[in-house]
């Protein structure tokens, strides 16, 4: 294996360059798992007292992790890998993270620059394979370019939409020299939104005009709110305004959901009939920070195109007028708009009606809480939302994966506060985020309780960081909901395709059993009557802990899951 080159004092070699990139953009953490091609990295990663380094299972999860952590701390989440597999096996997590709108920042070490082309192990051409799925890429060819290419990817992740940016390091570049004084960096980029952009004011007067005149107006937010920390802003237009705020699944912490304003989840992973009767009500419909997807209108059914009048607010100059016809496009970062409308609406007060809303939640949780109280077995989804619901305090960050959880938890699970409290990884759904997520989110905001909640075939997609959990003890709740079922699938299949079930069920599995003989302190629930109790105990352990639940699965449920199957 090839040597680390001489340095002079004044150099530093690639791999303690790329470290002190990190630094100076003020990276703490960085998640990842070693490989041949990353020995110099982690050679300069032992000499680094300021960056901690969580060594993890698998690559993907890595991703998650940084996913996680970049999601509740406004900071660029930073995963590495090495080379081929290590490559391919990151790629899952930076995907999500970059059609999410969350900064990571993904680096795989690579073969040597003199390797290329010769049929060297795990050769793979990254700059190909990252291209699609960031939003910002480059491969290394000289150590002298280090600090550039970490300086423009910073950039990149951190302005405009936040993406992913994916950085390929050759184990030469590792070993060459840079210029000490070469490594600065604006730590300001180490953050997102780094540079805002404010909007054109003829279209925020155009947009104050119509909202002035607007009978019924509605936001509907998505994740974009909390990524430019608009809630204040927002709270304050849509009092003025007297208008409800309804969210995306991500768009879930824009607002406080106890509050009288607040409508809920809408979609088609979480909305309920009485959610899009909100919609369909208004007249004028504002979107700040969200892309009106297939998901959040339910396949741009609600709302019904040219019904409602439509403001859209995005940072992104392509969001608004794709789906809908825009009445008022207002670009620019979420907080900056909101703050123009309100200084333009400055003095203007519209008495709220919020009795609609109010009957139509009334309507909304009371089906809830009789399903929630049933003593049923197997144990209704609704009855884990409840208890969660009322045994996590304000402050509690939960995140939960596709199946059951995330529209169950979308719907009914109240965010207290504002911020991101709830994130689930709406931009592909891929099973298994949850947990690693989780634990990257617990490692940015070590504070407060973080829970996962899964269903069992997430489970098995990420069942070995459990390892990871223990080995750092970190004191993150795992809830599995249990029914060896793809379920969600399997209600597709009942209410799409005549209940002609098809390679859906799977053996049943005691998840308890398993995250016990990786140490974490666990539980299998079977009766409702225990849940509430055995809950109590797992979240107030110190350590992780897992709650294996046997539940009713998706397609047994009543209604409203069959209004969420597509
Ligand atoms: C990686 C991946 N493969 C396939 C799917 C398609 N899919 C969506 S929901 C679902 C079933 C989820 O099953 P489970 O985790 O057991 O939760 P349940 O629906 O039973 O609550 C599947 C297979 C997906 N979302 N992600």
């Amino acid at each position: 294996m090839n040597k680390p080159v001489e340095t002079q004092a004044v150099a530093l070699t690639g791999a303690e360059a790329v470290v002190g990139m990190l630094r100076a953009h003020g990276v703490e953490i960085v998640f990842g798992l070693c490989g041949d091609t990353s020995l110099p990295l982690y050679d300069a990663f032992h000499d680094s007292r300021n960056i901690r380094h969580v060594l993890t299972r698998d690559e993907r999860h890595a991703a998650y992790m940084a996913d996680g952590y970049a999601r509740v701390t406004g900071r660029v989440g930073v995963c590495e890998g090495p080379s081929g597999g290590g490559a391919t096996y990151i790629l899952p997590g930076l995907a999500e993270a970059n059609e999410s709108s969350v900064p990571i920042l993904a680096i795989n070490t690579d073969i040597s620059v003199g390797s290329r082309n010769k049929y060297t192990l795990t050769e793979l051409d990254q700059r190909s394979l990252m291209r699609p799925l960031t939003k910002w890429n480059a491969v290394l060819d000289r150590s002298a370019d280090i600090p550039r290419v970490f300086r423009q990817a910073f950039e990149a992740m951190t302005t405009g939409r936040p993406g992913a940016a994916h950085v390929a390091l050759p184990f030469d570049v590792q070993n060459g020299p840079v210029e000490r004084a070469d490594v600065w960096a604006d730590p300001a980029l180490g953050a997102f939104p780094s540079r805002r952009t404010a909007p054109d004011p003829f279209f925020v007067e155009l947009g104050a005009k119509l909202l002035r005149g607007a009978r019924n107006p509605l936001f509907i937010c998505g994740g974009g709110v909390v990524l430019s920390g608009a809630e204040q802003e927002l709270s304050s237009l849509s009092e003025k305004l007297g208008a409800a705020v309804a969210t995306s699944v991500s768009g879930k912490g824009s607002i406080d959901e106890r509050s009288a304003r607040s409508v809920g989840v809408v979609g088609s992973n979480g909305g309920t009939p009485q959610t899009r009767a909100a919609v369909d009500a208004a007249d004028v419909i504002v979107f700040v920070g969200c892309r009106a997807g297939s998901v959040t209108t339910e396949r741009w059914r609600h709302p019904a195109p040219g019904r409602a009048k439509i403001v859209h607010i995005d940072v992104d100059p392509s969001v608004p007028g794709r789906n809908y016809k825009v009445d008022v496009p207002l670009v620019g970062d979420a907080r900056l708009c909101l703050a123009a409308l309100n200084q333009e609406l400055e003095g203007f007060r519209r008495k709220a009606d919020l009795s609609f809303i109010d009957a139509r939640k009334r309507e909304k949780f009371e089906a809830f809480e009789a399903l929630a109280a049933s003593g049923d077995m197997p144990i209704k989804p609704e009855k884990v939302v409840f208890e969660l619901n009322s045994l996590l305090d304000r402050d509690a960050i939960l995140v939960a994966d596709p199946g059951t959880p995330c529209p169950y938890f979308s719907a009914y699970y109240q965010v207290k506060g504002t911020g991101r409290r709830f994130f689930s990884n709406r931009a592909h759904g891929a099973l298994g985020y949850s947990l690693a997520a989780a634990l990257g989110a617990h490692l940015g905001r070590p504070a407060v309780k973080t829970v996962a909640v899964m269903g069992d075939g997430s489970f098995g997609m990420c069942a070995g960081e459990l390892e990871t959990a223990v080995r750092l003890k970190l004191p993150v709740t795992f809830v599995v909901i249990s029914n060896a079922v793809y379920g969600w699938i399997k209600a597709g299949q009942k209410s799409g395709y005549g209940s002609r079930y098809f390679s859906v069920d799977f053996g049943v599995t005691d998840h308890a059993k398993v995250a016990d003989a990786f140490g974490v302190r666990s539980w299998r629930v079977t009766q409702p009557q225990e849940l509430n109790s055995i809950l109590k105990k797992a979240l107030a352990s110190d350590g992780p802990t897992l709650v294996d639940i046997v539940c009713q699965p998706l397609h047994e449920a009543k209604a409203p899951v069959s209004e969420w199957v597509a």
